[in-house]
């Protein structure tokens, strides 16, 4: 069945988000930095306008290095405020959602959508509601963003970043593999430096010409299920869905012991059932935890939390049972009473989805 997909991303964002709240940055270079406060210029770029990448300067490069690139112009560096950007793009996200038949975000300023019902399958039609979708978002947040329309994920988000910023690409079904064709390896989700390296040995520099070449040949150098996932998304083939994110924002589960106590072993053992049934949610809802926090609820009913963020997004169950102990072995030591409740609440949930579906074929 032919689909219609989305991709939006918001262009440049927090350094639009920057220019936005004033307006009068727009003609300079802009550069939203992390400071690592070790001294005024340790820290990285964050993102940049399009008039500081003019002079060279990318995510993620020091900004040392992105002030010898702009030496001699009026660049201004603003430090990274992570909350406004989060406020705005929870607004965005929020009507795009609506808008849309299944929508699926997959990071602070990117997000998957399906109009094939919406869009009737008609791609004119689809380009009329990216439209209005890119309009709405400007005139509530005086935001631009590049949306990619396609019949698979792959293909839309290619599309999105094809032509940035403000850019509307899109690419029909039987304009597929002819847009990706010309169009160099990296550009695929999942061809990062390894794989890549790997293909331009083997002489395959295009996407044309990894989609020519056979599954078996590739099956060479990969796994049989990367060698087909390359091989029919460098066709524009790709039949990964839209999976909705849900709505929860956080998991929680509390017992009340069978007696007070502070003793660890005795609120751990109680615990046990509520941590495997908050980690079988969690994998049923295909949700990633990035926080986790431990309560206590003492004997005379006040509450006590410790709190901790995870660095990287997990369900494991190895990371839950050892972030659990920890967190009840400093709330223990810190409190004088017995506990009468425990309980843990994992929060920040992010979908895995993205990270489950699409990297499944490069294992
Ligand atoms: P674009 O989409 O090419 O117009 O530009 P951005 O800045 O929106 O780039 P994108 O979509 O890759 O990233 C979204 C935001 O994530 C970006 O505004 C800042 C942040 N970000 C991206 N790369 C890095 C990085 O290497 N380090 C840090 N700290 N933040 C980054
Ligand atoms: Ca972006
Ligand atoms: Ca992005």
């Amino acid at each position: 069945m032919n689909r219609v997909i989305g991709h939006l991303d918001l262009d440049y964002f927090y350094a639009q988000v920057e220019e936005v709240g004033k307006p009068s940055l727009k003609d300079s270079p802009v550069l939203v930095c992390v400071f690592s406060g070790r001294n005024e210029d340790s820290g990285v770029v964050s993102t940049a306008n399009y008039k500081a990448r003019e002079y060279g300067v990318r995510s993620g490069m020091p900004i040392s290095q992105a002030k010898k690139k702009l030496l001699g112009r009026e660049a201004i560096f603003i430090p990274m405020d992570h909350h406004k950007y989060e406020i705005i793009s929870e607004r965005i996200m929020k009507q795009v959602r609506q808008d849309v038949d299944l929508f699926e975000q997959t990071g602070i300023d990117e997000a998957f959508f399906d109009i094939t019902k919406s869009s009737e399958h008609d791609y004119d039609r689809a380009k009329s509601i990216a439209s209005a979708m890119k309009a709405r978002i400007f005139s509530s947040e005086t935001l631009t963003c590049s949306v990619g329309i396609g019949p698979n994920k792959i293909v839309a988000k290619i599309a999105s970043d094809f032509s940035k910023p403000d850019g509307l690409t899109i690419v029909t079904p039987t304009n597929s593999k002819r847009f990706l064709a010309s169009l160099e390896v990296e550009r695929l989700y999942g061809v990062g430096p390894k794989t890549s390296e790997i293909l331009r040995r083997a002489g395959i520099n295009t996407l044309g010409e990894l989609g020519a070449s056979s599954p078996e040949d590739l099956a060479e150098h990969f796994s049989r299920k990367l060698a087909v996932y390359l091989h029919d998304a460098a066709n524009g083939e790709n039949d990964e869905m839209v999976v909705p994110n849900s709505d929860i924002t956080q998991l929680s589960r509390i017992v009340t012991l069978k007696r007070d106590t502070r003793e660890m072993d005795e609120i751990l053992r109680q615990l046990s059932p509520l941590v495997q049934d908050l980690q079988s949610r969690l994998i049923s809802k295909n949700l990633l935890f990035k926080s986790i926090t431990a309560i206590g609820i003492l004997t005379d009913l006040s509450i006590k939390t410790k709190n901790r963020k995870i660095e990287s997004p997990t369900n494991d169950q190895m990371t839950l049972d050892v972030q659990v102990r920890a967190l009840f072995q400093e709330l223990v030591s810190s409190v004088d009473l017995d506990l009468r409740r425990a309980g843990v609440r994992v929060a920040d949930l992010i979908n895995s989805a993205d990270q489950t579906s699409l990297t499944q074929y490069l294992q």
